[in-house]
């Protein structure tokens, strides 16, 4: 019997994680999330999760991506500050001026991954860490733990960071992401239908979420979400549950309006900000 990652997702439990705005709130007060992913070939995994830190709510978004995915991504979304940068080196200023980074989306697991991972875990800064970079956690960083990260696995991550399969994670969920967490710290959101929230205490199954979400970039979005909680401030742990919960029940919306079949991850944001604004 384990409980759900929140009873019911409404204006009362948004509120008050993400109380409405101050009449003379700015930018700088809903905090910069830093994305860095997007190796050639999987620039779009690095927008949607910047796109969707803007979305839900990020003062500003940045995004570290190659060099070649800099033109098409500012004109899909002039909002996000578009660095293209072929070394660690071109992102040490863009790592300071950020509250929280995004790593892992459309990353590779090259030596431009590795070497984007490298500087990101060497901040003390909240992370939320996915896709190529929790793979590469699991061959280069192995035993590596830190309280401030958020990791996202999906089944076959979570077998890669386990030394086990994605049938023996499947198996037993809340086993995997418990063990998964005790082992790396922070929070575990291990994903798949009823995604598992596990944290240091307390872990927690999210009632929402349909099969429609099967299909690529999805877990891209969820990054860039998380990210933009954490950049207002949400301490880890509720910055995971809301997170969780705004994604899958925003996917269950879109569902609704058009079916399953054919959902795009990119169809998530719009209402996923609805549900960040209870009261309009
Ligand atoms: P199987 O096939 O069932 O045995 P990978 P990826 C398993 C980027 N993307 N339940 C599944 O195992 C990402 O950000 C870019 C059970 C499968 O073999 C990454 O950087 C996009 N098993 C990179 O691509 C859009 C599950 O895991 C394996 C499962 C690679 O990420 C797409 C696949 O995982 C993508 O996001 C589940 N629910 N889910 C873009 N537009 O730029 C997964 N598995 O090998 O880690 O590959 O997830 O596609
Ligand atoms: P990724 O594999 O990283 O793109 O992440 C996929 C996202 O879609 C995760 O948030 C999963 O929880 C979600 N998802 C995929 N398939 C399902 C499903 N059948 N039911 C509910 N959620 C799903
Ligand atoms: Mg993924």
């Amino acid at each position: 019997d384990v409980p759900p990652v929140a009873t019911l997702l409404d204006a009362g439990l948004v509120d008050a994680l993400l109380p409405p705005r101050r009449r003379d709130s700015h930018k700088g007060d809903q905090g910069h999330v830093l994305v860095l992913g997007g190796a050639p070939g999987f620039g779009g995994a690095a927008l949607l999760a910047s796109e969707c830190a803007a979305r839900l709510g990020a003062g500003k978004v940045s995004l570290a991506t190659a060099p070649e995915h800099v033109a098409a991504s500012l004109v899909r979304c002039p909002e996000v500050m578009v660095h293209g940068v072929r070394s660690a080196t071109e992102v040490t200023s863009l790592l300071n001026a950020a509250e929280v980074l995004v790593v892992g989306p459309g990353l590779g697991q090259g030596a431009w991954g590795q070497a984007m991972l490298q500087v990101a875990l060497a901040t003390d800064k909240p992370l939320v860490v996915d896709a190529d970079a929790l793979n590469l956690l699991a061959s280069w960083w192995s035993s590596r733990r830190r309280d401030n990260w958020i990791l996202t696995p999906h089944p076959g991550e979570a077998a890669r960071l386990l030394g086990s399969s994605g049938a023996r994670v499947q198996a037993d969920r809340l086993g995997a992401a418990q063990e998964l967490q005790r082992l790396r710290g922070g929070i575990v959101i291990l994903k798949g239908a009823g995604t598992v929230v596990a944290g240091p205490s307390d872990v927690g199954i999210c009632p929402y979420g349909n099969p429609g979400m099967a299909s690529g970039g999805m877990g891209d979005v969820l990054s860039g979400m998380l990210g933009a909680l954490l950049a207002q401030r949400l301490p880890l742990e509720p910055a995971a549950r809301l997170g969780t919960i705004l994604h899958a029940r925003a996917a269950d919306i879109a569902a609704e309006a058009g079916g399953e079949r054919g959902l795009l991850a990119s169809d998530l944001a719009c209402y996923a900000r609805r549900l960040a604004n209870p009261r309009n």
